[in-house]
């Protein structure tokens, strides 16, 4: 099995993070749809990662149906509850911090943009989502220690690959000032191995 993927990717980090949460072994071959000459499209026709590549040369995307796949194969250390209001509350999480991601990449893709093809209007939609869905994870975590429940979840690993990307790429958006309950729970999410070695790099 492997998983392709790029070092900046967000949603490859939290697939990154399963990974190394669940102590699934699996080669990482790094790849980037932006790159000239990527082999992307070859794995995945939306030309998209993360990609997980089975033995059986079957591919699996994206990065929600990948979560989900692991889990089920590796029933250890479960990060998504098997069923009912629990496993809906998860999956919210992950709608929320990937919703959070879709609009925070959607901004900084714009914000590269040339003098005259880049639209402010787009851009402060996209912010304004942005702002809207940080302040929506604050409340909802309040003094939890966990996003839900009692122990790590993937809720817990979308929210975090979301703030760290944000930091990455929009860094003006100060949630870390905004929302110490975020902070704290992103620090002591940055304590484990699985989230301090998947840090967005250049
Ligand atoms: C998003 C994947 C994605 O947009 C998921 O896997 O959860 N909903 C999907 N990946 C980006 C890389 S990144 O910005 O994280 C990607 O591959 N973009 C290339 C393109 O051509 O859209």
């Amino acid at each position: 099995m492997k998983l392709i993927g790029s070092l900046t990717s967000p949603y490859v980090r939290k697939i990154r993070i399963v990974l190394a949460e669940k102590k699934i072994d699996c080669e990482f071959v790094v790849d980037s749809p932006w790159i000239e000459g990527n082999k992307v499209s070859q794995f995945n026709p939306l030309g998209r990662v993360p990609v997980l590549v089975l033995d059986d040369a079957s591919t699996v995307f994206d990065s929600r149906v990948i979560a989900e796949y692991l889990d089920a194969v590796a029933p250890n250390n479960r990060l998504i509850p098997p069923s009912g209001r629990e496993r809906i509350s998860v999956k919210r999480w992950e709608a929320l911090a990937d919703g959070i991601l879709d609009s925070a990449v959607a901004a900084f893709l714009e914000s590269r943009r040339r003098d005259g093809e880049r639209s402010q209007s787009w851009l402060d939609r996209q912010r304004r989502k942005i702002s809207d869905g940080l302040q929506a994870m604050a409340q909802e975590l309040g003094d939890q220690t966990w996003c839900h429940g009692s122990a790590i979840s993937l809720a817990d690993i979308s929210v975090a690959c979301a703030l760290g990307y944000v930091s990455f790429r929009l860094g003006d958006i100060r949630w870390d000032q905004q929302y110490p309950n975020l902070l704290s729970l992103y620090e002591k999410l940055m304590q484990r191995p699985a989230f301090a070695e998947t840090v967005p790099v250049e």
